[in-house]
């Protein structure tokens, strides 16, 4: 039987992306393996969102638009989590480029982690790579997604995988619904997920934290509507976080 290594062992593999290493420690000093989407529509809601989770998860994923960048640097660092801009890019290299250092959002100027989709091939990754690399970020490829009907899936999904291979030194991991990689040095993120199974009228579908990290064998879990629409985002999110921290410890057989 294969020993399954611990987030913070894989944190010191030789070969680890350094943002990916950063993030497995932060998961297991805050034993925490839940990214919270902060879908809410203005800054000063979001910023009040990341001071009280902060502690209970180990990275935010944002949409730019309703940003104030400063403050949220400020409460990534301190209650230690990383920031996902989930600016989805999928354009060619020299475009994506531009969108991801310039633009109105600057995004590479403050956002840790950014995904993309492989549509457009391995240049989508070598614009971002261009920008984000020399300023030590990182990207996760989008290989499944948890809308109905997506075609992200088969032979599509082990093309995603392929092309995070081929440029491990920015590519740090995936949105998926399941571990699709061996290497444990990539991270697996995964969407679409409230304690009970189920979706909403546009396609969403739900499952369950210990579905996700036991019985799918990813490392994270992010969550929004799960959250933000408890009576207390508080005691939800660490209920989130408990959740899957426990699943996790249960595959590592402890
Ligand atoms: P919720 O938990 O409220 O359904 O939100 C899920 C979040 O994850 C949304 O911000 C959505 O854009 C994002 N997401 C997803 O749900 N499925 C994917 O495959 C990829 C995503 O980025």
């Amino acid at each position: 039987q294969k020993m399954e290594l611990s987030y913070a062992d894989r944190a010191k593999l030789p070969h680890i992306h350094p943002l990916a290493s950063r993030l497995l420690m932060i998961m297991e000093e805050k034993q925490s393996n839940l990214c919270v989407s902060a879908d809410v529509t203005s800054s000063e809601e979001l910023l009040q969102l990341a001071d009280s989770l902060g502690p209970s998860i180990c990275m935010l994923k944002t949409h730019a638009d309703i940003l104030k960048v400063g403050k949220l640097q400020a409460l990534a660092e301190k209650h230690n989590f990383l920031i996902f801009e989930d600016r989805k890019f999928a354009d060619i290299g020299n475009t994506v480029k531009h969108q991801y250092e310039d633009g109105l959002y600057k995004i590479s100027s403050w956002s840790h982690i950014v995904n993309a989709h492989a549509v457009p091939g391995p240049g989508v990754v070598k614009g971002l790579s261009a920008v984000g690399k020399p300023l030590g970020r990182g990207c996760l490829l989008i290989a499944q997604m948890s809308s109905s009907g997506s075609l992200a899936t088969g032979e599509y999904t082990k093309a995603v995988v392929q092309m995070a291979e081929e440029h491990s030194d920015f590519v740090l991991g995936f949105i998926c619904g399941s571990k699709i990689s061996t290497r444990p040095e990539f991270i697996h993120m995964t969407p679409g997920v409230q304690m009970q199974t189920g979706g909403d009228v546009l396609g969403q579908q739900y499952t369950t934290p210990e579905d996700v990290l036991l019985s799918k064998g990813s490392d994270a879990i992010i969550v929004g509507r799960g959250i933000l629409e408890a009576p207390d985002r508080f005691k939800a999110a660490e209920l989130y976080r408990k959740s899957g921290w426990e699943a996790y410890t249960k595959r590592l057989g402890q």
